[in-house]
């Protein structure tokens, strides 16, 4: 069962962060936090796929659903988080309707797409689900959700066409490197910004698919939630884990 879709279909707000260290007592500290997602970062941190397949491992046995971004728009890359068990896949840096129609083919079945077929850790080698070949197919095309990143201006300029393409289920705004590709970079506030936040939700809302965004900080997460954003992925565990112990040697200098 995949938690984050339900609560999406629920109206609810799952909060999920990026794991960017690869360290497994991060990920099962994590656990105790109430997060209800992570993202497995193959992009921007050295995670690989083995690292990601513990990582979706501890996910599963402290109670939080595993996403992973891609390291890259290509089949392995796609294919390999999806058999090591993410939930949620995210994909950055897509530019056009076509590479996303790539997207839906190399991760769903058919009827959808033409996903390669093979027992996996996913479905505990075969021997977790007790279902059908078919069954298994759909079950897997309906859990898992497949949700390239909105952070190009290309992508942004044919938002409507690419939240169309069937077999996606959302779509994630990167705010960085969408401000960067609007021209105006980490400029948040910028009616530029918040008109193509409102122009993205619009499209996907149409398709009736949801919206993910991050968010740095809690004036992000209420910005994003006036706009229509349906989840936030708030920040990365190191940048977290700096934020926390700064305050705590501030704090603790103030002692007497
Ligand atoms: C971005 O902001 O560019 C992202 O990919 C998410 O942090
Ligand atoms: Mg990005």
């Amino acid at each position: 069962m995949n938690k984050v879709k339900e609560k999406l279909l629920k109206g609810e707000r799952p909060i999920g962060t990026f794991e960017e260290t690869g360290s497994q007592y991060v990920v099962e500290a994590l656990g105790y936090t109430g997060l209800d997602y992570i993202i497995i970062d193959n992009e921007h941190a050295p995670t690989d796929i083995e690292t990601s397949s513990i990582s979706v491992k501890n996910c599963e046995l402290n109670g939080m659903t595993a996403f992973g971004r891609a390291r890259e728009i290509s089949r392995s890359a796609v294919l390999k988080l999806l058999d090591v068990g993410v939930q949620g896949l995210i994909v950055p840096y897509v530019k056009t309707k076509e590479e996303c129609e790539k997207l839906v083919g190399w991760s769903k079945y058919p009827p959808i797409g033409e996903r390669g077929f093979s027992t996996s850790r996913k479905d505990g080698f075969g021997y977790k689900l007790g279902l059908s070949v078919a069954d298994e197919m759909k079950y897997y095309n309906d859990e898992v959700l497949l949700i390239p990143q909105c952070e190009t201006k290309d992508a942004f300029d044919h938002i409507e066409e690419i939240a169309a393409v069937k077999g996606l289920d959302g779509i994630f705004i990167g705010p960085y490197d969408l401000s960067i590709s609007l021209g105006i970079p980490g400029d948040f506030d910028s009616d530029v910004f918040v008109n193509a936040v409102r122009r993205i939700v619009k499209a996907v809302h149409d398709q009736g698919k949801f919206v993910i965004m991050f968010a740095g900080n809690n004036d992000r997460v209420k910005q994003a939630y006036d706009l229509g954003i349906d989840s936030i992925a708030y920040s990365l565990d190191p940048a977290v884990i700096i934020e926390a112990y700064k305050k705590i040697v501030d704090d603790v200098k103030k002692i007497k």
